[in-house]
């Protein structure tokens, strides 16, 4: 029996996402993305819910897009899927407040899936990374624009440039996350915030989560357009599907472009 990619739950006024592929640390391929995107909208149009929580397992968040599923992809192949655009949007769609709560890794996809979050509950476990580059690929759900935003440039560059990864400390002190919490609590306190938040008016709720998005996307949706393109691009390079490939066969990559 397959498993199901995510699990869904009602807590009070709150519908909680669990990311449901452990032994692939939650990595995000078209099923999960599409269960994800479609579980969201379901909660966004219960009026039984007022907010969302999506969270992972303890040892990830999400380990980032499937390179599993993506290693043999062709510029043809992401272009005419609409690779991301088709699942990633939906989330954009989300009028409700949602909460990341996130133990463990949260690398490339998994940290923009935090980066799209209205707030970013993090375990002392958290770790986040935009890898990408290891891979010879960039962030291709909004990293390159909304971590910029939200830790500014330098930081952002380093991190993206680098593919070093923050603790949870750290991202604390950067403002990629809005807490730290012991592991223990991140589900208590993410549903606590959550049943408080879902206890003010909805309408109100929805206005404010769009307001304060207007305050920062400003030109986000041409940086997106153009990250994807970018990314897209990637799946026509010999180096990205060595990386890729690298990375499953468990050895350094062996780049020609350099
Ligand atoms: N894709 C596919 N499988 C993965 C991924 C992934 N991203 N991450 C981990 N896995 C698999 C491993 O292959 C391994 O499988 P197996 O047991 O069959 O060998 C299993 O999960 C456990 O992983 P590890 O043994 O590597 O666990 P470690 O604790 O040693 O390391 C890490 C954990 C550091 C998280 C490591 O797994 C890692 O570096 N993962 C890759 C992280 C990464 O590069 N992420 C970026 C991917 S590219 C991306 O996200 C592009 C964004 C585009 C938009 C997103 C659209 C959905």
């Amino acid at each position: 029996m397959t498993e199901h990619p995510i699990l869904t739950e009602t807590v009070g006024r709150v519908g909680v996402i669990t990311l449901n592929r452990p032994r692939q640390l939650n990595a995000l391929n078209d099923a999960l993305m599409d269960a994800l995107g479609a579980a969201l909208l379901a909660f966004d149009a219960d009026e039984a819910i007022g907010v969302i929580v999506v969270t992972g397992g303890p040892k990830a968040f999400a380990a980032g897009a499937d390179i599993a599923a993506m290693v043999d992809w062709t510029y043809m192949d992401v272009y005419r899927s609409e690779f991301i655009t088709r699942n990633w949007e939906t989330i954009r769609r989300v009028r409700k407040p949602v909460i990341a709560a996130v133990a463990g890794f949260a690398m490339g996809g998994g940290c923009e899936l935090a980066l799209s979050c209205d707030i970013v509950i993090a375990a002392e476990s958290a770790k986040f990374a935009l890898p990408e580059i290891k891979l010879a690929l960039l962030p291709g759900a909004g990293g390159t624009q909304r971590l910029p935003r939200a830790i500014g440039k330098a930081k952002a560059m380093d991190m993206c440039l680098s593919a070093r990864t923050l603790d949870a400390t750290e991202a604390d002190r950067y403002g990629l996350v809005s807490r730290v919490v012991p592991d223990e609590q991140l589900m208590a306190t993410s549903l606590a915030l959550a049943t408080t938040i879902a206890g003010y008016s909805l309408p109100a709720l929805m206005a404010l989560k769009e307001s304060v998005n207007r305050a920062w996307e400003g030109s986000l949706a041409e940086g997106i357009a153009y990250e994807r393109r970018e990314l897209h691009a990637r799946f026509a390079s010999a180096d990205a599907h060595e990386g890729m490939r690298a990375f499953l066969d468990k050895r350094k990559p062996e780049f020609k472009h350099r």
